[in-house]
C-alpha cells in the first residue's frame, strides 16, 4: 500500500517510545521555504479563490511525490495568515474528479484528496495532518511518528477549522470532462498546541508539507501522488522531508 500503511490500526495499539531520539538534530534542513505573509483583507472560505489576497500570494507548485516522478495533472497551492488563522488553498486540475466518502475521519487518502501535515515546533515527531477531499469531507487527526511506528489519532477533532470546496465539473461522472477543484481551509491558531507561539512572531518557522491524491475511477495506473516537498519513500508520513515555512508580518498586498 502506498502511504499511511494503517493509520486506523496503528490508532489502536499501543506504543512506548523507546526512546526520545532528537530527530531534529540528526535530520537534514529542509529544502522548501515558503514566506508565509498576512492577509490584507477577509477570506471568504468557500472554495473559490477569487480573493485580492490569493492572486497576490506566491504560488507552490505541487511535484511528484519522490524527487524525479512527474506529475500528469497540476496543482498550485498558496498560503496566508491573520492573528487566528493559517489560510492554505490548492488549485487541482482535474480531467476527471471523483469522490464517494462523506463521512469525516473516513480513510479519505484511499481516493481524491488534498492534505497539510502542520508540525509547528519541527520536532517531526507530532503533528497535525488535515485532509479534503472534493465532496468537502474532512479528515482530522494528530499523528505520532515514533520509531516503532506511526500512531494516528483520529479522534482529535478541530472545532474551529473551517473548509469550503469549489468545483468546476462534476464529481463521478465519466462521462464529462471536468476542469479543476479548489479548497481554501482557514486552520485556527489556537489549536495548534505545539506552536512556539500563538499567533506566531514575524520569522518563526514552521515544518510542513502539502499534498495532493489524484486517483481517476481508482485507476492507481493514472493515479498522481504529489508533493510540495518530495519524501523519501512510498509514505507521506517522512517529517524528515517537510519543507518550512516562515511567518512574515508583511501584507501580502502592500
Ligand atoms: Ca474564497
Ligand atoms: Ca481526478
Ligand atoms: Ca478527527
Amino acid at each position: 500500500m502506498f502511504r499511511k500503511f494503517s493509520l486506523l490500526a496503528a490508532a489502536f495499539t499501543l506504543v512506548v517510545a523507546a526512546s526520545e531520539s532528537s530527530r531534529a538534530s540528526q535530520a537534514a534542513p529542509a529544502t522548501r521555504h515558503y514566506l508565509v505573509k498576512k492577509v490584507t483583507g477577509p477570506i471568504n472560505i468557500d472554495g473559490k479563490l477569487e480573493e485580492a489576497d490569493w492572486a497576490a500570494c506566491e504560488p507552490i507548485r505541487l511535484v511528484g511525490y519522490n524527487e524525479g516522478v512527474s506529475v500528469k495533472q497540476q496543482t498550485m497551492a498558496r498560503m496566508l495568515w491573520d492573528d487566528g488563522y493559517l489560510y492554505i488553498s490548492w488549485h487541482c486540475e482535474d480531467s476527471q474528479i471523483w469522490s464517494t466518502l462523506t463521512v469525516r475521519d473516513d480513510t479519505l487518502y484511499q481516493q481524491e484528496v488534498v492534505e497539510v501535515f502542520i508540525n509547528p515546533d519541527g520536532d517531526r515527531e507530532a503533528y497535525l495532518e488535515l485532509e479534503v477531499n472534493p465532496l468537502g469531507t474532512l479528515w482530522d487527526g494528530f499523528v505520532l511518528k515514533r520509531d516503532s511506528g506511526l500512531i494516528g489519532i483520529l479522534a482529535w477533532n478541530s472545532f474551529g477549522l473551517r473548509r469550503g470546496v469549489n468545483l468546476e465539473g462534476t464529481v463521478n461522472d465519466p462521462s464529462d470532462k471536468d476542469k479543476s477543484w479548489s479548497v481554501e481551509l482557514a486552520v485556527p491558531l489556537d489549536e495548534l498546541v505545539t506552536a512556539p507561539n500563538v499567533p506566531p512572531k514575524s520569522g518563526d518557522k514552521w515544518r510542513l508539507n502539502l499534498y495532493r491524491i489524484d486517483l481517476p475511477q481508482r485507476n492507481k495506473e493514472l493515479a498522481d501522488y504529489s508533493a510540495w516537498s518530495p519524501v523519501s519513500g512510498g509514505s507521506y508520513h517522512d517529517p524528515d522531508r517537510f519543507g518550512e515555512i516562515e511567518f512574515s508580518s508583511e501584507s501580502v498586498r502592500y
